[in-house]
């Protein structure tokens, strides 16, 4: 092959992002690679192209979508806008800072239908392997059509993996889940809260997942929320109806008991226990196997596979920061593969790279020390590349902001509104405090 032909695997945040690195540069007059992006679902936008369906999608693909109904933004917007398209460009004014999923969406796709790179991407086309050739230096990825019902295999130069790694569920078993007589699910397949009204819920996990799902649950009038804890609790000032217990010993009947003695009878058990970074699609040589953690393990400036650094993995990290962290990967990733940015010579320089980010990142668990190390590390990168830059600084002053806004009220921070850190102009406060604004349509959240 004379030519670099460039797979990206997924259509999502970091996917769009490297589509659009590489329209950027072909906008500013350099030669690009062919860019053939593959994506499994009918549409892009990743986990924020919501779907009703749970287990299989239309095509019996493993569902992607992790999101739900009336699924808030659960960080300020001013900690992930883009860069180069704010959201007064998109939407002709500031909004408010907690957008509900249907404007993120929105917003994600006004910056990728400008720019003009749909016809990069193949829908309905999953990919089901990659093989990697060392006498030809060349991937060859084998994909499905779905809309022609055909596998076909096609050889590329180098290879993005844009797949995402919160969609394949962690779940754990108790005893006693067999013969449950309740509902029991995993975060994964929450898809609406009113399908727990009147209901005494009960939650395993204490992050992300267990704090919006119960909040979701409590809004939408769930009787009570019940948190166990494996490790610690999540400590807010909660509701009177809601309760953080220790760890789930087991469960009988619909009753569930803790680790301290007490139990409580519940109609639903909502598994909010993590997800798996799951690549079915890749040999065991270019297969990522990290925890989600702000250091991946493998990976060089937290982006090439350290073993091929043909090999791009966009997004793996745990994430404070996102669409604006997935675009410096992208920006980076782009000049890497375009020959403006050199890797280090020898594997060695490589993985001391990856040792220090690790070591740097077990200093302190405290948030405010993790979303400055991921604010360092955004900055890192984009200095490397013609990204515009931006107030970093100020954006991980949004989210210190918003971790203090949660400890002094946990129901009503998105009631607050914190400034861009790309316009310089305050967000308007919402119209309608969280609590009580039920319709989470575009609609109605961009009404002045
Ligand atoms: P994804 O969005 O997961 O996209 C991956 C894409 O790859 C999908 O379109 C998928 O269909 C495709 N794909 C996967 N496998 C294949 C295959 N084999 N072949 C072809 N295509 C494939 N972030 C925020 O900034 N704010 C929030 O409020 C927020 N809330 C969240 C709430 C939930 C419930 C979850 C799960 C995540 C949330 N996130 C949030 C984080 C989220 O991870 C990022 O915002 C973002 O969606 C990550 O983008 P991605 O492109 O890396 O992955
Ligand atoms: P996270 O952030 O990975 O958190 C997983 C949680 O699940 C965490 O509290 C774990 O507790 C808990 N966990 C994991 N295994 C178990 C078992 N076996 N029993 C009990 N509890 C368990 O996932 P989230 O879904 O919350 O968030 C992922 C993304 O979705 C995030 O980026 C958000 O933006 C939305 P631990 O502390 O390890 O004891």
């Amino acid at each position: 092959m004379s030519k670099k032909r460039v797979a990206v695997i997924g259509a999502g945040p970091s996917g769009l992002a490297q589509l659009r690195a590489f329209q950027t540069a072909a906008k500013n007059g350099e030669p690009i690679p062919e860019v053939v992006c593959f994506e499994k679902q009918s549409n892009w936008g990743g986990l924020w192209n919501y779907d009703w369906r749970t287990g299989v999608d239309e095509n019996g693909e493993p569902c992607h979508s992790s999101m739900y109904r009336y699924l808030w933004s659960n960080g300020p917007k001013e900690g992930l806008e883009f860069a180069d398209y704010s959201f007064e460009e998109h939407f002709g004014k500031q909004i408010a800072s907690y957008p509900p999923r249907a404007v993120l969406f929105d917003y994600i796709e006004g910056r990728v239908l400008k720019a003009d790179i749909r016809k990069w991407i193949r829908f309905n086309t999953a990919v089901r392997w990659v093989n990697y050739d060392p006498a030809t230096s060349l991937f060859t990825v084998t994909a499905h059509d779905y809309a022609n019902d055909t596998s076909y295999s096609e050889e590329f130069s180098h290879l993005v993996v844009a797949s995402g790694h919160f969609s394949t569920p962690n779940v754990p078993h108790y005893e006693g889940f067999e013969t449950y007589n309740g509902r029991l699910l995993h975060a994964h397949d929450f898809r609406d809260a009113r399908e727990f009204t009147d209901k005494d819920i009960l939650i395993l996990g204490t992050s992300y997942s267990a704090e919006d799902i119960g909040s979701q649950c409590w809004k939408y009038g769930c009787k009570s929320v019940t948190v166990a804890h494996r490790t610690a609790p999540m400590g807010f000032n909660w509701p009177d109806n809601w309760k953080e217990v220790p760890a789930l010993q087991r469960v009988e009947g619909k009753t569930a008991h803790f680790k301290d003695g007490t139990s409580k009878e519940v109609d639903a058990i909502i598994l909010c226990t993590g997800y798996k970074h799951h690549f079915p699609f890749l040999p065991d040589d270019l297969r990522l196997k990290t925890a989600n953690r702000l250091a991946t393990a493998n990976l060089y400036k937290g982006v090439a596979w350290i073993d091929n650094p043909k090999v791009f993995y966009l997004g793996m990290q745990d994430q404070w920061f996102t669409f604006n962290m997935f675009d410096a990967q992208a920006w980076w990733a782009r000049d890497v593969i375009m020959d403006k940015i050199a890797l280090p010579g020898d594997k060695a320089e490589m993985l001391a790279d990856v040792e220090e980010r690790i070591t740097r990142e077990e200093v302190s668990a405290d948030g405010k020390y993790c979303i400055r190390y991921q604010g360092d590390y955004v900055e890192e990168l984009i200095a490397e590349t013609d990204y515009p830059s931006f107030d970093v600084d100020g954006a991980c002053e949004a989210f210190y902001q918003w971790k203090k806004h949660k400890t002094e009220a946990i129901m009503e921070f998105r009631d607050n509104a914190y400034k861009s850190v790309i316009t310089g102009t305050m967000a308007p406060v919402h119209h309608t405090p969280w609590v009580d604004a039920l319709d989470d349509s575009k609609e109605v959240y961009l009404q002045n």
